[in-house]
C-alpha cells in the first residue's frame, strides 16, 4: 500500500499498523524492483520504508523485527549523514532512477505499507 500524504517516519509507521502493516521492509532484489516499478507509476517523490540507526549510528534495522539489513539498494552516495538521517527512504536521483538513501526521520515523505499475506 503506498500512502500519498506526506507523514514523518513515526506518523507513516503507526499509519501502516493502524492498517495491520508495516512500513516496507524489501529483502530482495525481486521485491526492490516491484516496489519501484509502482513507484513510477504513481509518483516519483520521496517514500518511507521500514529501516532506521535509532538504536545504534550506522546500524541499519528493519523496525517491524529489528532484524539487521542484509540486502540493501543505497545510491552510491548514501547512506550520507549517519548522525542526522536516521530514516530509510526511496529517492530519485538527477537521472530519475529511484535508490534507497538515508533522511531526517522528522521530514514528511510519502510511505510504504506492507502486509504479510
Ligand atoms: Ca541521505
Amino acid at each position: 500500500m503506498f500512502g500519498n500524504d506526506k507523514r514523518t517516519w513515526f506518523e507513516s509507521k503507526v499509519v501502516c499498523n493502524t492498517k495491520n502493516a508495516y512500513l516496507a521492509k524489501v529483502e530482495t532484489p525481486r521485491e526492490n524492483d516491484w516496489i519501484i516499478q509502482q513507484l513510477f507509476a504513481l509518483n516519483k517523490g520521496l517514500h518511507w520504508m521500514g529501516g532506521n540507526t535509532l538504536r545504534k549510528v550506522g546500524e541499519w534495522k528493519w523496525e517491524s523485527t529489528n532484524e539487521k539489513i542484509g540486502y540493501t539498494f543505497f545510491h552510491p552516495t548514501e547512506p550520507n549523514s549517519p548522525t542526522s538521517e536516521r530514516c530509510l527512504c526511496y529517492f530519485t536521483d538527477d537521472k530519475n532512477a529511484f535508490y534507497w538513501g538515508d533522511f531526517q526521520c522528522s521530514a514528511k515523505l510519502s510511505y510504504i505499507c506492507e502486509r504479510d499475506n
